[in-house]
């Protein structure tokens, strides 16, 4: 392991208790919360713990949820189970979103609170001036609603975090490079100025959730302060991190945040099995290196990643980055679940080698040029 960027030495903060990945959304499930052990294991494996402080986190209460979503919701999340939920009465699964995406499994409830009190210990942190950067890599359930789930996410602990974070900062930055549309957190502060939402994801009006144009922009106070990338198959990654630096680096310096979330969904890798980008690893943690180097505090999340081996090595990658340190290519030899990465055992597997790049060189230009006419809507 080498050290970097030594001019920036933030205090890190790592939000995870193990018990999160014990949870089963169901067996063809391809959210898996397995993943997060995985993580946990290479990020100890590479020595990170010991540079961290670490938190054991705990769950949310009740009173804390209530903070975003709905009194009926909650009550609903916490007294459905598997033995139940085809007792409730009529109508009931349909209004909450139940069904093959958001399924009911054991003990969800005490899941979402945990990566939920994760989100919001780490978001104390910040507040409190305890870290500059503050890690949990079981949050970023960005499509959560007020009212129900969406696209495997019950609780939004973003949307708790940022409401968090208001109570002392003036403007919060929200970025997002999951494969999906933030949804959930762009529709919650559609209408503040207080929080910008950016996201950059796969869109075609059809990929789930369906949202996410360039038109939308936000609205009444809020409008533009959301910003959407909408992206074809295959980008690669200089295509990402060429568009996600020149519009990041106008975004932060003129919004000026005091204080950013940034959502590290790990499905726009390549070789994803949701996914369809064309990404590598070292391209997605750059854009994390390039948000860091503004030396803004940092709430850091995970979200989507649906192949487990390349999810763990991203997240271990980024707490790398966030840490000051280049990760060596070769694995820990003694780690739990090595042969997960019996594919190749380095951390830079080659995932760029799928799909045809579908962003044409005119396609990007265009965007890119759209997204800065938008943020300079913000000076003035
Ligand atoms: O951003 O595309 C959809 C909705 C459907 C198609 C799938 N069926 C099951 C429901 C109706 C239109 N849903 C997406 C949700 C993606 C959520 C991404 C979350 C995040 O990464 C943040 C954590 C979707 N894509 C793929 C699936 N669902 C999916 C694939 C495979 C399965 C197995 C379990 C369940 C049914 C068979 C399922 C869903
Ligand atoms: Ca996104
Ligand atoms: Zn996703």
């Amino acid at each position: 392991n080498y050290e970097f960027g030594s001019t920036y030495a933030p205090r890190v903060s790592y939000h995870f208790n193990p018990k999160v990945s014990s949870y089963h959304f169901g067996v063809r499930h391809p959210m898996k919360p397995f993943r997060l052990m995985l993580t946990d294991h290479l990020v100890s494996g590479y020595g990170l713990h010991k540079i961290m402080d670490l938190y054991e986190t705990r769950k949310a209460s009740d009173d804390e949820l209530l903070e975003f979503h709905t009194d009926d919701y909650i009550n609903f999340l916490k007294k459905v189970n598997p033995d139940n939920v085809n007792k409730m009465p009529r109508g009931t699964l349909d209004k909450f979103n139940i069904g093959d995406d958001c399924p009911i499994f054991h003990n969800l409830y005490e899941y979402s609170s945990l990566y939920t009190g994760a989100s919001l210990d780490a978001s104390r942190k910040l507040l409190n001036g305890q870290s500059d950067i503050a890690i949990n890599w079981s949050g970023g359930l960005h499509h959560a609603k007020k009212t129900s789930p969406s696209g495997f996410c019950y609780i939004n602990d973003i949307v708790l975090s940022i409401l968090n974070l208001l109570r002392f900062h003036p403007r919060v930055l929200y970025i997002d490079i999951d494969l999906h549309h933030g949804d959930g957190v762009q529709e919650a502060f559609y209408t503040t100025d207080r929080v910008y939402t950016v996201s950059f994801h796969k869109y075609n009006g059809e990929f789930f959730p369906g949202t996410g144009n360039y038109d939308e922009t936000g609205c009444s106070n809020g409008k533009h302060f959301a910003l959407n990338v909408p992206l074809k198959d295959g980008i690669d990654d200089d295509s990402y991190i060429n568009l996600f630096k020149s519009i990041i680096d106008p975004l932060i310096t003129s919004y000026n945040p005091t204080v950013i979330i940034q959502q590290c969904g790990a499905d726009s890798l390549g070789h994803d099995r949701l996914g369809c980008f064309n990404l590598n690893i070292k391209a997605h943690g750059e854009c994390v290196k390039f948000v860091k180097s503004f030396g803004i505090p940092m709430l850091v999340v995970g979200g989507g990643g649906y192949t487990p081996k390349n999810v763990s090595r991203l997240w271990t990658y980024e707490t790398g980055i966030l840490n000051n340190v280049l990760l060596s290519p070769e694995l820990p030899s003694d780690i739990p679940f090595l042969n997960y990465f019996d594919d190749e055992y380095s951390l830079y597997p080659v995932l760029d080698d799928l799909y045809e790049n579908k962003n044409s060189k005119q396609f990007l230009e265009d965007l890119r040029i759209r997204c800065l006419e938008q943020i300079r809507y913000l000076k003035g």
